[in-house]
């Protein structure tokens, strides 16, 4: 059916739009036509709801008004308008990191059953960057300590955040001298919410910048404890191998699906899964086990560090209920569509929210805590079972691919004997030309996962080694470019260092807030060098992207000195200015720019002559 080919890539996807549509379920891509045509003015960011003096819309064809009620023009409406998506997007990793450090923070003090510090050696090492010394102590105090610690860097006692010192100092002195190094991480948000009032900054330049150290207050903090904490309390990942697509659920077994971004209840679900009185439970129910599975970035999560298959992305997340085989998905926040309550009542699936700052209809609420998470996962897990005799028909209409997940910094240097100087030599050499991180969502304006498996495809071809996390990482992974023979999909350098590494050509590093690993991997690259990251033949790009979040990630990269390519254009053409800004202006401020680019073959062309550029500008082979 050309319908849903247009929709996207993928067969699962495909068969079950059309089972969708049997059952009369309709998607998310069905909403996104009814829309059409979306708002112009919204989509150039022309309008403006900030006061109530408006709303207000400027003209793009200079004939209706220039100026809002207040006298803000088209720059400064631009301009606030994705300022505030940057500080939402930032505020929303940065919460999920705080979440984190209230779970260490209970595990120090005893009253978080279930969790424990899995990773001791990361624990002190990472405590050590904070100025805490491990001597004497048991693991536990550190716990504290560093809990402590790591809130501080969310307040407003600090000039500079902690982890920042882990960007090499050229990039440091960039942030410096423009005075965009992030204080706190919830003091920058605060204060670009601020800024962005009625009657504040109305510059539309500075408005930029404090985006800019909005962003790095995530990515250099917010997102980056929210992936410490997580590798210390449940573990840094290793590559392991596992299974992604529709077809990973069983028809024989519990099917339990978890959804959503914080490890700390998907962990708690796990742990429930693997235990031996819920495994006899099951059997007695007549299923062949309970088989767990992700969908989203809390299946990322599991994915690294203990191989749990994965389902789906942001788009598969409704068709996957279509199946008829989940007996339960358990949701805790962020990417979570309101619309999911309504495709699971059209089948036997029971939905549970868990989070209490994240509420959807029709769901169940349970809520967690790190004090009954150990036991209410147990308790969920068992009403899942439950569940599994009141299925309906099944329809699990793949086979999953195979893919390997679980790089991990840590993963990646030890595989290279300790150092990054094997990677450096290839790159020195030109067996691998750059490396580029694709990252972020899938969107409707995009068939699903065409954006990510053509550039990645182009990417590797051409000897560039891919990094990936969050909804792009799922997608690569479901055509196969994982898998334990992906190498032979790359060009003759690469495949060769990889085949001898047996590893794929595009690796899988993490969840969204993940993406501060390939943050600091750069840093060791540029640090290898002696240079800044914005010298380095590397490359971000978004070519689904969807999420304030993912603003904040791409404004994350670019203010660390990485080129990025986003897919769907940003809600910003109603501003020349800010266009420019971001798109050339950027350049002589940070060293690095955005580029807009909906195709993938173009944008793995633009990529591919950035990466080359860089190159020379190394003195590097051509
Ligand atoms: Ni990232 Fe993860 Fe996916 Fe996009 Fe959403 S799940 S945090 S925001 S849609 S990649
Ligand atoms: Fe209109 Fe200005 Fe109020 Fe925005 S802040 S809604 S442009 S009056």
């Amino acid at each position: 059916n050309d319908t849903y080919a247009g929709r996207t890539i993928t067969r699962d996807g495909q068969l079950l739009l059309e089972k969708a549509e049997k059952d009369r379920v309709e998607t998310v891509w069905d909403r996104f036509e009814n829309q059409l045509p979306q708002c112009g003015y919204c989509e150039m960011g022309l309008s403006c709801r900030i006061c109530v003096m408006g709303p207000c819309r400027i003209d793009p064809f200079g004939e209706g008004p220039q100026k809002g009620v207040c006298g803000a023009d088209a720059d400064i409406i631009v301009a606030r308008n994705l300022c505030r998506m940057i500080a939402a997007g930032a505020a929303s990793h940065s919460d999920h990191g705080r979440d984190l450090i209230e779970v260490l923070d209970e595990v120090a003090k005893g009253k978080a059953a279930g969790y424990r510090i899995r990773d001791a050696e990361k624990l002190k090492r990472v405590a050590s960057e904070y100025g805490i010394s491990s001597d004497g102590k048991d693991d536990l105090k550190i716990a504290e300590q560093l809990a402590y610690a790591m809130q501080e860097d969310f307040g407003t006692r600090k000039k500079a955040l902690t982890l920042l010192r882990r960007a090499p100092a050229k990039r440091r002195q960039v942030w410096d001298k423009l005075g965009i190094a992030p204080r706190g991480i919830d003091r920058e948000t605060a204060e670009m919410m601020h800024r962005t009032h009625m009657g504040v900054d109305n510059n539309w330049q500075s408005l930029l910048l404090q985006a800019l150290r909005n962003a790095l207050s995530d990515g250099w903090g917010g997102s980056m404890i929210a992936t410490e904490l997580s590798d210390i309390l449940f573990g840094t990942p290793k590559p392991a191998t596992t299974a992604v697509n529709v077809g990973v659920l069983k028809k024989d077994q519990v099917n339990i699906i978890v959804h959503g971004h914080n490890p700390v209840v998907s962990e708690m679900v796990l742990l429930a899964c693997r235990s031996e009185d819920l495994l006899q439970l099951a059997a007695s129910k007549g299923a062949a086990g309970i088989n767990l599975a992700g969908v989203c970035c809390t299946g990322n999560e599991l994915l690294m560090r203990s191989g749990v298959a994965m389902a789906g992305n942001h788009l598969t997340t409704e068709l996957v209920l279509t199946t008829g085989a989940v007996d339960m998905m358990i949701v805790d926040y962020q990417c979570i569509m309101p619309s999911l309550g309504t495709v699971a009542a059209c089948y036997h699936t029971r939905m549970v929210s868990t989070s209490d700052k994240a509420r959807f209809p029709g769901m169940e609420h349970r809520e967690f805590h790190p004090d009954n998470a150990a036991e209410e996962a147990r308790a969920l897990v068992k009403e899942a079972i439950e569940n599994f005799t009141n299925r309906g028909e099944v329809y699990i209409p793949v086979e999953p691919v195979n893919a390997v997940g679980g790089f991990s910094v840590e993963t990646i240097l030890g595989a290279l004997g300790g150092t990054p100087q094997p990677l450096i030599d290839a790159l020195k050499s030109g067996t691998i030309r750059g490396a580029v991180g694709i990252v972020g969502c899938n969107n409707p304006r995009i068939r699903q996962d065409f954006g990510h498996v053509t550039l990645a495809k182009r990417l590797i071809e051409n000897d560039i080694l891919v990094v990936d996390t969050g909804c792009a990482a799922v997608a690569t992974a479901k055509a196969g470019f994982k898998a334990s023979d992906a190498a032979q999909m790359a060009g003759p350098g690469l495949r060769g260092i990889c085949s001898a590494l047996g590893i794929p050509p595009v690796l899988h590093m993490g969840s969204c807030v993940d993406n501060v690993r390939i943050l600091v991997l750069a840093s060791a690259l540029a640090n290898a060098l002696g240079t800044d990251i914005s010298d380095l033949p590397i490359a971000g790009a978004a070519p689904e992207w969807y999420s304030e979040k993912a603003v904040a990630i791409g404004a994350y990269f670019v203010a660390s000195g990485v080129y990025t390519v986003l897919g769907p254009m940003p809600p910003v053409t109603g501003s020349m200015n800010v266009v420019k800004l971001l798109t050339e202006g950027l350049q002589d401020v940070v060293g690095a720019t955005f580029s807009v680019e909906p195709d993938p073959e173009k944008a793995a062309l633009a990529i591919r002559r950035h990466i080359e550029e860089k190159r020379r500008g190394l003195g590097l082979p051509a």
